[in-house]
C-alpha cells in the first residue's frame, strides 16, 4: 500500500511499526503536492493516509489498525480476554491523545530539537515549496509552536506538568516491562503499537526526550527497538490472561490525565464554541482547544466498555478505581460527536483532532 506520510510523524511511525510486524508491504510517499487529492479522498489533511491497491483510501490509525486486523488476522494484536482487550484500547487512546502534548512540547519548545526538526521537515515534506530553506524552517517552527504547543496549553504554569507526564509514562512502561517483553504479553498488542506513536518518532528520536529515555528509562529504549524488530516468528504469541498488577501506575496515570481531559473536553464541546480550562492532577490548563475528534474517541471507548459482559465491566471498574474513570460508564455524556455515525472509518471522511471552526 502507498502511505502518504513522513519519517518524523507520530502516527506514521505507529502505522509503520504495525505494517512491519504484519509483513504488509508499503511505501512512504511525500504528501507534498497531493494535499487536494488527499482531502478529496479522506476529508482531512493529516498523516498518515493510505492509498490501497483496491482503490480505497484509509485514514486515522486507530480504525486503520482495526480494519487491517480483520483482513490480516494473524498474528493478532487484540488480546483475547475482553478486559485485557479493553485496557489495550484505553492505553492506545492515552498514547494517541494524551502523550501528543509532551511529544510536541519537547520537539518544538527546546531550541536544539526545534532547529533539527524544522530542518528535517523543510527538507523532507516541504522541500519543493518555492521559498528559501530558512523561511520554510521558520514557517514550521512558528506553526508547530503556535498551534500544537502554546495553542495546546503549554505555558510557564503547565510546563513542568507536561514534562512530568512524559516521565510518568516512561516509569509506568518500565514497570510493566520488568516482567514481560511487551506491555501486555509476549507479543506486541494494540497497546504497544499505540505507544509507538509518541515513543518512536518523537520521544525516542528527538534529542532532548531521547536523551531522557536512554538515561531514565533504558527498558523503554530497548522495547522501542523490540517492537520495531518484532516478527511473528520471533515473538511468543500469548497475551496476559488478566491485567497484571504492574499495570497499576499506568492505569492510574491514564485516569488522572487522559480521562480527565476527555471529560473536560466533552463538557466544553457541549457548551459550544470557544476554548476551555481544565485541571489535571492539580495543574490548571487554560485556553484549551475543543476537539470534536476526542469526543468521538470517548464514544468509542464507552462503546467498547458497554460491549463487555456485566462481570467483565466489574473487572474493569476494579482496575480503574478512580473518579475520572466514571466517564467510561456514566449513563450519558454531555454531547454526541456526530462523527462517523455510519461507522465507515477508516474509509469515510476523517476530521483533524483540532479541526478549525466549531464542527457541529
Ligand atoms: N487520529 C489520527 C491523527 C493523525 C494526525 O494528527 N497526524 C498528524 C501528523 S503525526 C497530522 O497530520 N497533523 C496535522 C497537521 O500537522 O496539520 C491518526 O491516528 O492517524
Amino acid at each position: 500500500m502507498k502511505i502518504y506520510g513522513s519519517k518524523i510523524s507520530y502516527y506514521t511511525g505507529k502505522l509503520e511499526a504495525y505494517l512491519r510486524y504484519k509483513g504488509i508491504a508499503y511505501e512512504i510517499l511525500s504528501p507534498f503536492g497531493h494535499q487536494k487529492t488527499i482531502r478529496m479522498h479522506v476529508g482531512a489533511n493529516q498523516l498518515p493516509v493510505v492509498e490501497r491497491d483496491d482503490g480505497r483510501w484509509m485514514s486515522d490509525t486507530t480504525p486503520i489498525l482495526l480494519q487491517l486486523e480483520v483482513e490480516h488476522p494473524a498474528p493478532a494484536i487484540l488480546p483475547v480476554d475482553p478486559v485485557v482487550n479493553f485496557i489495550a484500547h484505553l492505553m492506545e487512546d492515552y498514547a494517541d491523545e494524551w502523550l501528543w502534548r509532551p511529544a510536541m512540547h519537547y520537539r518544538w519548545s527546546y531550541r536544539h530539537d526545534r532547529e533539527l526538526l524544522s530542518s528535517i521537515i523543510a527538507d523532507e515534506i516541504a522541500k519543493e515549496f518555492p521559498l528559501p530553506r530558512f523561511i520554510r524552517r521558520r514557517f514550521f517552527q512558528r506553526r508547530q509552536l503556535g498551534g500544537f504547543v502554546r495553542g495546546d496549553g503549554v505555558r510557564a504554569q503547565t510546563w513542568d506538568h507536561v514534562e512530568a507526564g512524559y516521565f510518568a509514562a516512561l516509569d509506568a512502561m518500565s514497570t510493566m516491562l520488568e516482567k514481560r517483553r511487551f506491555l501486555l504479553g509476549d507479543a506486541p498488542s494494540l497497546a504497544d503499537f499505540g505507544f509507538m506513536g509518541p515513543m518512536l518518532r518523537h520521544f525516542g528520536h528527538d534529542p532532548t526526550p531521547a536523551d531522557i529515555m536512554r538515561n531514565h528509562a533504558p527498558a523503554v529504549w530497548s522495547w522501542l527497538a523490540r517492537v520495531w524488530n518484532a516478527r511473528p516468528s520471533t515473538v511468543g504469541l500469548d497475551f496476559v490472561q488478566t491485567v497484571p498488577s504492574d499495570a497499576g501506575p499506568m492505569l492510574r496515570e491514564i485516569c488522572e490525565t487522559h480521562l480527565a481531559q476527555l471529560a473536560s473536553n466533552v463538557a466544553a464541546y457541549a457548551a459550544g464554541p470557544g476554548r476551555f480550562a481544565m485541571t489535571i492532577q492539580d495543574c490548571e490548563y487554560i485556553r484549551m482547544p475543543v476537539s470534536r475528534y476526542r469526543v468521538a474517541c470517548l464514544e468509542r471507548l464507552r462503546e467498547t466498555f458497554a460491549s463487555l459482559s456485566g462481570q467483565d465491566q466489574d473487572r474493569v471498574r476494579k482496575l480503574l478505581p478512580y473518579p475520572q474513570a466514571e466517564i467510561l460508564w456514566s449513563p450519558k455524556i454531555a454531547a454526541a460527536s456526530g462523527y462517523d455515525e455510519g461507522r465507515e472509518a477508516p474509509f469515510g471522511k476523517a476530521i483533524n483532532v483540532y479541526a478549525k471552526g466549531y464542527p457541529r
